[in-house]
């Protein structure tokens, strides 16, 4: 196999790393700290590894030799589709081994957001315990309540499962299309039902989002849908911050229509911080840490390593992004 050019604009772990530079040249630049590097390094690359920053259209225009993207991600929105699917350029992600590492994260924060986790911690570390607790400071139960999916997916899923079978929770799920649970997710038969969006926004007393960005998810969790959810429910966003309209989001805890939400992702990251959801009382936010374990970021690395070695091989890899799929 011909030695080519590898640019990884995201740390690998080192073995990862070893992994490639056995079989080709790499170059290690991340755009954020070593833009001159990672700018000098494209022109050649012929593959590319790494997360977290845009592969645009401008960047792509300066890869003339770019022949896959390695996504240490699940996501794609930070890559840009129809032009990769025109140039040829095979796009590879880490779908799988993240899913039910996102879906312990999503359940802490239901968790968190219901029984108040947080705001209690800090007020035993603030030395403000000072009585028994009292009915200020009480939580809503989670389990047996009903949990309204949006997105039922691998992670999706991996959510209802904790729901139904470890928290007695009815799962209501809304997709373009109902899922054959018998074929896709057996265990779940007879706890997870379909529901248009409004029937599961009025029926859920926890509404998570687990949505890909795209043109069609952009902004969809605005004033209309918070008005639809039930009285007293709580929001949860495991999946990308550019699908709620946060000034929405903000209203509707402010007018006390919603209880809580819980976020781990937002429009704008790292949050700014001038953001009123970073110091919300009823907001429990986590710095996108859906997949941050020390388990499945290696688990992710190693497939994003292994889907380039294939590609640069001239093997089908085994996450391709279908790119057409727009
Ligand atoms: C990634 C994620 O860690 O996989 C995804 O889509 O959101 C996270 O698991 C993140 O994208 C890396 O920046």
């Amino acid at each position: 196999m011909t030695r080519q050019n590898i640019l990884v604009f995201r740390e690998l772990p080192p073995d990862q790393l070893a992994r490639l530079q056995a079989a080709h040249a790499v170059t290690v630049a991340d755009p954020k700290t070593h833009r001159a590097a990672f700018d000098a390094a494209l022109p050649t690359a012929h593959g590319l590894i790494g997360s977290s920053f845009p592969i645009d259209k401008a960047v792509l225009d300066r890869a003339p030799a770019l022949k896959v993207v390695s996504s240490v991600s699940v996501g794609v929105d930070n890559y840009a589709l129809a032009e990769l699917h025109r140039r040829g350029i095979l796009l590879c992600h880490t779908p799988g081994v993240l899913d039910e590492t996102v879906a312990d994260t999503v359940f802490a924060l239901l968790m968190a957001t219901s029984r108040r986790v947080v705001e209690l911690s800090n007020l035993v570390r603030e030395g403000r315990w000072t009585k028994n607790i009292g009915e200020e400071f009480f939580g809503f139960d989670v389990h047996g309540k009903t949990l309204g999916l949006l997105g039922f997916g691998r992670i999706g899923q991996a959510i209802a499962r904790r729901a139904a079978l470890g928290f007695g929770m009815p799962v209501r799920y809304h997709t373009r299309r109902p899922v054959d649970l018998a074929a896709q997710a057996p265990a779940l038969v007879g706890h997870a039902e379909h529901r248009s969006m409004d029937t599961l926004l009025a029926e859920s007393d926890f509404v998570v989002a687990m949505l890909p960005l795209s043109d069609s998810t952009r902004g969809l969790a605005d004033a209309g849908f918070f008005a639809r959810m039930k009285r007293g429910a709580i929001f949860i966003n495991g999946g990308r911050g550019a699908t709620v309209d946060e000034a929405a989001l903000l209203a509707a805890l402010d007018s006390g229509h919603l209880r809580a939400a819980g976020l781990d992702v937002f429009a704008k990251e790292p949050l700014p911080a001038d953001s009123p959801l970073r110091t919300h009382p009823r907001v429990t936010p986590l710095p996108h840490i859906g997949s941050a374990t020390h388990e499945t970021r290696y688990a992710m690395n190693r497939l994003a390593v292994d889907n380039l070695l294939a590609a640069l091989a001239g093997q089908r890899p085994a996450a391709v992004y279908d790119t057409a799929a727009l």
